[in-house]
């Protein structure tokens, strides 16, 4: 590959002449923005444990009423792509949020998607178009763009939970905006996990003909997820991951058009070499503990714990214990990476 002409090469008129009119020589910056073989990345390998977490998350209940933040989140940054800009990865956003007994964060809609993934406390629950999601540990609760939510919180103890939005990809479209609404009224029956869409391979006969819903199915509730999750690791291979991608039951397409979620098991003693891909994604523990080795930087990880899987990362997870299966939920940006016909999988 030849080398390229440089901005000293040029004579400072010139380039003063350049900037006056905005304008800017490719040349000297060709090699940045399209790096031969493998993109630049400054997305880091990090994690976020949640014994660090949570404590921050609790004072921020003390610190600031619901009334004050609307959303009492803290987000986990990338330090790599500057923490102002709310970056776990290039288009991924990851916030932990805290909802106290009797509080309530007041219905909104926005162009971002949002997926809720529950990490502790009972009594939580979303409301999504009328559609009351209870939030039970591990549960996954889709808000689809331009869907109106609200939360609320009628145990006791605190509820928090992950959320993961498009966010990134909007605010860099110029595209991300919020929507204020009245309190929802709640239908009163349950959601459709429980009713028209209670298990895989069974749909509501008259969606055949013309599906009713582009979201049909809003909550994932982990209790079965991980009972699938155990009944996939016999059968599966064992080079091959144990993992379930959450999908549409009616398309059978990912859930969400943008990010995409999945489950994976690591069996007991397990170590698990994913391949190299294009997407990014971040890793959140739900049961166990472990090691992740990403590009060679080795994270320690344990239950609630969090990190992130740069794209075109070399990745391995092993399990740390001999004894019990480890769990873990992956978001990723696949989806948009197919959409935009550049996703790839190196083996
Ligand atoms: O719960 O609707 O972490 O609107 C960031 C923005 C959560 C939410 C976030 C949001 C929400």
């Amino acid at each position: 590959m030849t080398t390229l002409g440089t901005l000293a090469d040029l004579p400072l008129d010139y380039r003063q002449g350049l900037t006056s009119r905005n304008l800017v020589p490719l040349w000297p910056g060709l090699r940045t923005v399209l790096p031969p073989g493998r993109p630049i990345r400054h997305t880091q390998p990090v994690l976020w444990r949640y014994a660090d977490i949570r404590p921050d998350l609790l004072r921020a209940g003390e610190l600031t009423p619901i009334e004050k933040a609307e959303r009492r989140v803290l987000v986990l940054a990338n330090p790599g792509l500057g923490l102002d800009n709310m970056q776990a990865t290039p288009t991924i956003y990851i916030g932990m949020q805290l909802i106290l007994p009797g509080e309530m964060a007041p219905n909104h809609k926005h162009t971002p998607i949002a997926v809720r993934f529950v990490i502790e406390g009972d009594g939580g629950y979303t409301l999504v178009e009328g559609e009351k999601c209870p939030m039970e540990p591990g549960d996954l609760i889709l808000t689809p763009g331009g869907l109106w939510h609200e939360h609320g919180h009628d145990g006791s103890g605190p509820v928090i939970w992950l959320d993961a939005l498009d966010l990134p990809v909007l605010y860099a479209f110029e595209a991300s905006y919020v929507t204020e609404g009245p309190h929802q009224s709640i239908r009163n029956e349950p959601d459709a996990s429980q009713t028209r869409y209670r298990r895989a391979g069974l749909v509501p006969y008259r969606s055949l003909d013309a599906p009713r819903k582009a979201y049909p199915l809003l909550r994932y509730p982990w209790r079965e997820v991980r009972e699938s999750l155990q009944a996939l690791a016999p059968v599966t291979p064992k080079r091959d991951a144990v993992q379930l991608a959450y999908v549409n039951p009616e398309t059978g397409q990912e859930c969400m058009p943008t990010l995409g979620f999945s489950a994976l098991m690591l069996r007991r003693g397990e170590t698990l070499n994913l391949p190299r891909r294009s997407a990014s994604g971040v890793v959140h523990v739900v049961e166990g503990r472990g090691q992740a080795d990403i590009d060679g930087t080795i994270l320690a990880f344990d239950a609630h714990d969090s990190f992130v899987l740069p794209t075109h990362a070399g990745v391995t997870l092993g399990n740390g214990s001999g004894k019990k299966p480890a769990f873990l939920f992956l978001i990723d940006d696949a989806p948009l990476q197919r959409k935009l016909g550049f996703y790839e999988v190196f083996s």
